[in-house]
């Protein structure tokens, strides 16, 4: 039997989701895709994985989209993109964004076209220091898809945004840190090192305040100073309601570590 295009490693209270089609540096196909969501379905279910982490197997984290399925020789009509983007990509990424949990992306080698896009899509972006993003897009004559537009505009600003977007040029994963459109770039040998550890931490944090802090943070770039301020009034007024919040005060006037999944296990 063939293995999986998506490796679903279960670790303690996180779970590892590996693409794996390291022939075509993890391009995606349709099969990639809904074996994508179900994995991401299965990680949203386990009430025992606090977290995960994408990453790609072999020399790339994944190319985007796999271009043998659009070869224009064997297609005859052109395909409708705009069907492909509604049915697997823009699903994908509101399905990253919207996430129950944390969703930290590894990227362990070049991320290109939709490939970078679904990274940026990620909670917390690491990238090993020899990864390049590309925005590929215009050298087969496209648009950044995936979101692309609107990470690269909203992290870079516009002048950054066009560069990158209009020259398809390659972006070395220290200056994507630096430029603050990922976390961190970290050495190639400690990539998966520093995002288990980071998984492993969140696995073990507070869940709940954790998914209202992303709410809150994704809600910013649309709202007033007021409306946001509005939601953090909602928000917070939740999160101190949860047992997490009483765990976690509690733990510091005891002066001790709080612990959160001991509580919801129990
Ligand atoms: O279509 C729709 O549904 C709309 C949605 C579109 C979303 C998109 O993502 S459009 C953009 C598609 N992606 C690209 O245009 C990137 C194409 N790939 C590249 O430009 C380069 O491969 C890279 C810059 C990513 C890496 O270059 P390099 O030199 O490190 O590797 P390589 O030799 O080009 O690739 C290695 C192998 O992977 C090679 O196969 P081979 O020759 O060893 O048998 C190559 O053909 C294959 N590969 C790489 N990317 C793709 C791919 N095969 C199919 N599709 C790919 N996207």
């Amino acid at each position: 039997m063939s293995e999986s295009v998506v490796l679903h490693d279960r670790r303690d209270g996180y779970a590892v989701l590996t693409l794996n089609r390291p022939h075509r540096l993890n391009a995606f196909t349709e099969e990639l895709h809904l074996t994508l969501a179900g994995a991401l379905d299965a990680c949203a279910a386990d009430d025992d994985c606090g977290a995960v982490i994408l990453t790609g197997a072999g020399r790339g984290f994944c190319a985007g989209q796999d271009l043998a399925d659009r070869d224009p020789t064997l297609l005859g009509a052109s395909p409708d993109l705009g069907l492909t983007l509604e049915t697997y990509y823009n699903p994908l990424v509101i399905r990253l964004r919207n996430f129950a949990k944390p969703v930290i992306c590894a990227v362990n080698g070049v991320a290109a076209g939709a490939g970078a896009n679904i990274a940026l899509a990620c909670d917390i972006v690491f990238a090993a220091r020899s990864a390049v993003f590309i925005q590929s897009f215009s050298r087969i004559g496209l648009i950044p898809d995936a979101g692309g537009t609107w990470w690269l505009t909203q992290r870079l600003g516009e002048a950054r945004a066009k560069a990158l977007a209009l020259t398809g040029d390659p972006l070395p994963a220290g200056q994507a840190a630096d430029w603050g459109l990922i976390w961190k770039a970290v050495d190639d040998d400690r990539l998966m090192e520093e995002a288990e550890a980071l998984a492993a931490r969140l696995a073990a944090g507070p869940s709940r305040a954790y998914a209202l802090t992303r709410q809150a943070i994704h809600a910013a770039s649309r709202n007033t100073l007021e409306e946001q301020l509005a939601l953090e009034r909602t928000l917070q007024r939740e999160a101190g309601r949860s047992d997490d919040y009483k765990e976690g005060v509690a733990a510091f006037l005891e002066k001790r570590t709080a612990n959160y999944r001991r509580k919801k296990r129990e």
